[in-house]
C-alpha cells in the first residue's frame, strides 16, 4: 500500500514542490487548507491534480485532530506558517499563534490520533505517525560562527526567529518526551519562480522582468548588504522526505554552503535580460527591518553524509530560472492581457 502524508501549507512554495515530489515516489498526498475559499487552493489544485484536500488551520486544535485523524498519515509535514519576517514585526501574536503554537498544535493532533498520551508507557516507541517541522536559519539570527551547523547556538533577531526557535524545540521536546519520530530541517532560504512575490528574491525577478518590457522603471529595496545562503526549493524539499526515512529522527541544517549578498542578486537578475542594476535601483530606508539578519552561511555535512542530499541548482541558475519564469509570464500578461494573469503559479 502507498504511504500517506498529509501537508499543511500546501498552497505555499515548499508545500508544492514536496507535493509534486512526493507523488513521483508514490506517495498519496493530503494538503491541510484553509478558509472557505482560499483562491491558493485552486491554484495548487490547478498545478498538482493528484493531489487530496483536509480542512483545517493551524490555529484551530479540533481541526488538526479531525485532519490526522480522517488521513492516518504515515509522515506529517508542518510547512504551514505565517513565513514573511516582517510581518512578525507588526502582528507578533498572530504570528506566535501560527508558527509557534501552531507546531504543538499538530504534535497534540499527532499524539492523541496516535494514543502516544502516556508519556511512560510510549518512552522508545517507535513506528508511529512521523513529523517533520520547517525550522529556519532565522533562528542563528546574529551568527555565533561561521558556517552554522546543528550545533550553533541560536540568536534570533526577528519574533518570526524566536517563534520558529520555540518550534524548533517543542518538537524536540515530543521526541524526547514521548519518542515520537519528530524532526526539525534547519532550512536556508531557498527560493523558485513559485516564491511569493514579497520575498527578496521574487521582488527582484518580477521587477527585472517588468522593467525590461519598459512597464516600470525603478525597483525601491532595503539592505543589499544582507548575505543569505540561497538555494533552490525543489532542491530542499527532497532533503525534507530523506530526513523522514532516517532509522534515527535527528535535526539537520540545509543550505548550499555559498553565501551572496542582496545586490549581487540584484545584478545577476538585471545582468539576465543585459541591463545594469544601479541604473534601477534605489534605496527605501522603510525597507530596513528593526533588527537585521545581517549574514546567513550553512555547513550542511550532515546532510550531505548521512542523507546523501545535495543540491543541483546554483546561485546563478536560480536567479537566471527565476527571471525568465517571470519574464515569459509578464511577456504573455503584456501581449494578451490579463485574461492570462493566473494561469500558471
Ligand atoms: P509560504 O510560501 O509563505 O507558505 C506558507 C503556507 O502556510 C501557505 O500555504 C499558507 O496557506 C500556510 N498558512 C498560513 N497560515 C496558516 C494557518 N493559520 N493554518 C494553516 N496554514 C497556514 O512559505 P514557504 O516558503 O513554502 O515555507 C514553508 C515553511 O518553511 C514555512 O514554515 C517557513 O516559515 C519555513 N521556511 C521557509 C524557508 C524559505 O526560504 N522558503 C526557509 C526556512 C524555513 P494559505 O494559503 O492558507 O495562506
Ligand atoms: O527575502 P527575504 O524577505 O527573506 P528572509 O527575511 O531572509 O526570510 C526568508 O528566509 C528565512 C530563512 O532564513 C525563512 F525562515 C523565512 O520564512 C523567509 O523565507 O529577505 C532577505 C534579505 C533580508 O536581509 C532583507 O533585509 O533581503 C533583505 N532585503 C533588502 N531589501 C529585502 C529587501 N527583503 C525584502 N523582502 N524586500 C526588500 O525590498
Amino acid at each position: 500500500m502507498s504511504k500517506r502524508a498529509l501537508i499543511t501549507g500546501i498552497t505555499g512554495q515548499d508545500g508544492s514542490y514536496l507535493a509534486e515530489h512526493l507523488i513521483s515516489l508514490g506517495y498519496q498526498v493530503w494538503g491541510l487548507t484553509r478558509g472557505q475559499a482560499n483562491p491558493r487552493k485552486d491554484r495548487v489544485s490547478r498545478l498538482i491534480p493528484d493531489l487530496r484536500f483536509v480542512d483545517g488551520d493551524l490555529m484551530d486544535q479540533g481541526s488538526l485532530v479531525s485532519a490526522v485523524d480522517a488521513v492516518q498519515p504515515d509522515e506529517v509535514y508542518n510547512l504551514g506558517a505565517i513565513s514573511f519576517v516582517p510581518m512578525s514585526w507588526q502582528q507578533p501574536e498572530l504570528v506566535t499563534e501560527v508558527n509557534g503554537t501552531g507546531v504543538l498544535r499538530t504534535l497534540e493532533a499527532i499524539r492523541m490520533v496516535s494514543g502516544l498520551n502516556k508519556p511512560a508507557a510510549r518512552a522508545g516507541a517507535t513506528g508511529q505517525i512521523r513529523f517533520y517541522q520547517a525550522s529556519s536559519s532565522e533562528m542563528f539570527g546574529k551568527v555565533a560562527q561561521t558556517p552554522q551547523t546543528e550545533t550553533t547556538s541560536f540568536h534570533p533577531r526577528s519574533p518570526y526567529g524566536v517563534v520558529k526557535t520555540y518550534g524548533h524545540y517543542i518538537t524536540r521536546n515530543y521526541r524526547e518526551s514521548y519518542g515520537m519520530y519528530g524532526v526539525s530541517g534547519i532550512l536556508f532560504n531557498h527560493e523558485s519562480p513559485r516564491r511569493g512575490a514579497e520575498f527578496v528574491t521574487r521582488k527582484i525577478s518580477l521587477a527585472v522582468a517588468q522593467i525590461k518590457l519598459g512597464l516600470q522603471e525603478k525597483l525601491s529595496l532595503g539592505n543589499l548588504d544582507a548575505e543569505r545562503d540561497w538555494g533552490f526549493a525543489g532542491d530542499y524539499v527532497r532533503a525534507m522526505h530523506l530526513m523522514l526515512q532516517q532509522d534515527e529522527p535527528r535535526d539537520y541544517v540545509v543550505g548550499t554552503g555559498r553565501m551572496h549578498t542582496v545586490r549581487d542578486v540584484a545584478r545577476v537578475a538585471f545582468e539576465c535580460v543585459g541591463l545594469n542594476w544601479e541604473d534601477h535601483v534605489v534605496i527605501d530606508p522603510g525597507l530596513v527591518r528593526p533588527a537585521e539578519v545581517e549574514t546567513l552561511c550553512a555547513d550542511s555535512g550532515s546532510a550531505r553524509k548521512e542523507l546523501g542530499w545535495a543540491p543541483e541548482v546554483d546561485f546563478t541558475g536560480l536567479i537566471q530560472m527565476m527571471v525568465e519564469s517571470d519574464l515569459g509570464q509578464a511577456q504573455l500578461v503584456h501581449e494578451y492581457g490579463s485574461v492570462l494573469s493566473g494561469v500558471r503559479w
